[in-house]
């Protein structure tokens, strides 16, 4: 069966969670406790010499990390990526703007503030972040004042990308009272069928 190497508390293993459980993909979580230094452990590393999660492990031994590119290889071919060319771009701009601008700065944040001791020198980078991470959630405010969905009409993985960071962002220090279309497009996010939360336990 597949494996899902994840960390509970990460958004971008939840992303993969979220994916599988909707495609109806049976799938073996793996919890890997990244805090404990289980995604640096030599049989970890031998995997994904990049030390993160997280990563699938296919039965035949295949390797695929990244949560964007996993997403990706599962929705092909299914309803959460669209066929037309420019609306497939599209998809990949958004899930490239989550990996560069919005993971970078709200993601980063919330992990100081839930996991770590947040320091003096935490402290002043994360003003950085905050102002960082409020200019993605104008972008995405923005882009949602007359779309239900990041690439339209219909739901799909540049949606699952942004949401798994955003419905945390309060966690990172982020007030998303001032983001109605994002509150909306939240409440459309988590309706969709086969939806599960993010601490949903997966066995
Ligand atoms: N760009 C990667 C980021 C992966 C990443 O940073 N994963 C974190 C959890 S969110 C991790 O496993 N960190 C392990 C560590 O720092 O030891 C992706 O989207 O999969």
């Amino acid at each position: 069966m597949l494996k899902l190497y994840s960390f509970q508390g990460s958004g971008n293993c939840y992303k993969v969670r979220l994916l599988l459980s909707q495609l109806g993909i049976p799938f073996q979580v793996v919890e890997t406790d990244i805090l404990a230094g289980e995604a640096k452990t030599p049989e970890y590393l031998a995997k994904n010499p990049n030390g993160r999660t997280p990563m699938v492990e296919f039965g035949n031994g295949n390797i695929l990390c990244e949560s964007n590119a996993i997403l990706y290889h599962f929705a092909v071919g299914t309803q959460y990526l669209p066929e037309d060319p420019l609306a497939r771009t599209r998809t990949l701009q958004w899930m490239f703007f989550e990996q560069n601008n919005h993971e970078t700065t709200i993601a980063v944040a919330r992990h100081w503030l839930k996991y770590k001791q947040v320091t003096t020198e935490h402290r002043d980078r994360l003003e950085d972040l905050h102002k960082g991470g409020c200019r993605v959630l104008g972008v995405m405010e923005q882009h949602l004042v007359s779309r239900p969905f990041f690439t339209g009409d219909s739901y799909g993985i540049a949606d699952i990308a942004l949401y798994a960071y955003t419905h945390v962002a309060d966690e990172g220090g982020f007030d998303l009272s001032g983001y109605p279309n994002i509150r909306t497009w939240l409440g459309r996010v988590s309706s969709q069928p086969g939806h599960i939360t993010m601490d949903h336990i997966c066995s």
